[in-house]
């Protein structure tokens, strides 16, 4: 058909690596207090997950995102850059980095415009979605690693598509669920399938 793809891509765990930044920056900031391995991790909320181990993990977790420099400073996740770079480049295709800033905006919201500056372009910002809620934000596909993407809207136009993450793998997948499990996973396939 003559119709375009329109794919959204989340960039906390699915471009940025998150989880490995957090990890890096918390056990530098809080050696002396416990923390969970990148493999011991379940669950999407890293402060729930800190808060059940001691209660008071909950708010030094949560210490670690809302710092300057912590969003900037996230490593790419393998192959994610490159994908995108690729994807953007596709016939009858459109690419949107969909993402949810945290509501201690003081630092995030800039930071993800610089990362996406500093590793995709300066004329990438103009593919830059910054949403709280990704149930009105229309699209073919949504790829992300969140397993839960709910909002306002109950019917969203995209289907999504689960990326693989430390908190997520351990999960069984209802049937109807596709995933991706790393960049080096056939998304191209994924693209193509939705064209026809
Ligand atoms: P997204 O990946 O676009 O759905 O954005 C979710 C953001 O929330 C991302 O920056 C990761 C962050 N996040 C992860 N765990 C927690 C948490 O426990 N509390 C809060 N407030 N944010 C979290």
């Amino acid at each position: 058909s003559g119709k375009r793809l329109r794919v959204l891509v989340d960039m906390d765990g699915v471009l940025a690596d998150f989880e490995g930044g957090f990890l890096k920056k918390y056990r530098a900031r809080y050696p002396d207090d416990p923390h969970i391995s990148l493999d011991d991790r379940r669950g999407f909320w890293v402060s729930a997950q800190y808060g059940q181990l001691r209660s008071d993990l909950c708010e030094k977790s949560i210490s670690i995102w809302e710092s300057k420099d912590f969003f900037i400073e996230l490593e790419p996740l393998p192959g994610g850059v490159e994908a995108v770079k690729e994807m953007a480049k596709m016939d009858d295709t459109d690419v949107f980095i969909c993402t949810s800033p945290i509501k201690h905006y003081q630092h995030c919201a800039y930071e993800k415009y610089a990362w996406v500056e500093k590793h995709l372009g300066h004329d990438f910002l103009e593919q830059v979605i910054l949403t709280r809620d990704k149930t009105v934000i229309s699209g073919d596909l949504l790829i992300d690693d969140k397993p839960d993407i709910l909002g306002v809207e109950p019917k969203p136009t995209w289907e999504h598509i689960l990326f693989t993450a430390c908190h997520n793998k351990h999960l069984s997948d209802s049937p109807s669920r596709r995933r991706l499990l790393s960049w080096a996973d056939d998304w191209r396939a994924i693209l193509d399938g939705k064209r026809q």
